[in-house]
């Protein structure tokens, strides 16, 4: 399947340092970042930094170095805001947005990263 990458895109201008961002973490190819518009006391965004419309794309064409940095950025971010699940009860939820039914906004993958409150079991309007 081929997917087209909009290179002017909200994110990929942050990717460039075009426009600003709060940044949370930066790796070789992967960016952390607050959301402008967050939806819990944290709401962070992480992304690849090469063209990718979303997960499908990325599994497809990322290269391993790629895969792994992205991964662990997703944890690295989890780290830096002290997330990660254990005795005293934070954690956090993931959410990867796809297409049409996934109401995908901005047209290049990105995971949110939400947590400081109990969000309750899903997010579903
Ligand atoms: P989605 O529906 O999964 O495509 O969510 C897109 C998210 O991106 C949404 O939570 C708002 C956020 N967002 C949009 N534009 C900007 C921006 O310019 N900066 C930041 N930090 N976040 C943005």
């Amino acid at each position: 399947m081929g997917y087209t990458y909009d290179p002017q895109n909200i994110f990929a201008k942050i990717v460039r340092g075009e426009i600003p961002n709060d940044s949370v973490l930066e790796t070789d190819h992967s960016l952390a970042f607050n959301d402008v518009h967050p939806q819990a006391p944290v709401h962070m965004l992480v992304i690849p930094k090469g063209p990718y419309v979303n997960w499908d794309h990325f599994v497809a064409e990322a290269t391993p170095e790629e895969v792994l940095d992205f991964t662990r950025a997703i944890h690295g971010a989890v780290e830096a805001k002290g997330l990660e699940p254990g005795a005293d009860g934070q954690g956090y939820r993931l959410i990867m947005n796809a297409g049409t039914a996934g109401v995908q906004e901005v047209p290049h993958l990105h995971v949110h990263i939400l947590s400081g409150k109990v969000m309750g079991r899903m997010v579903c309007a």
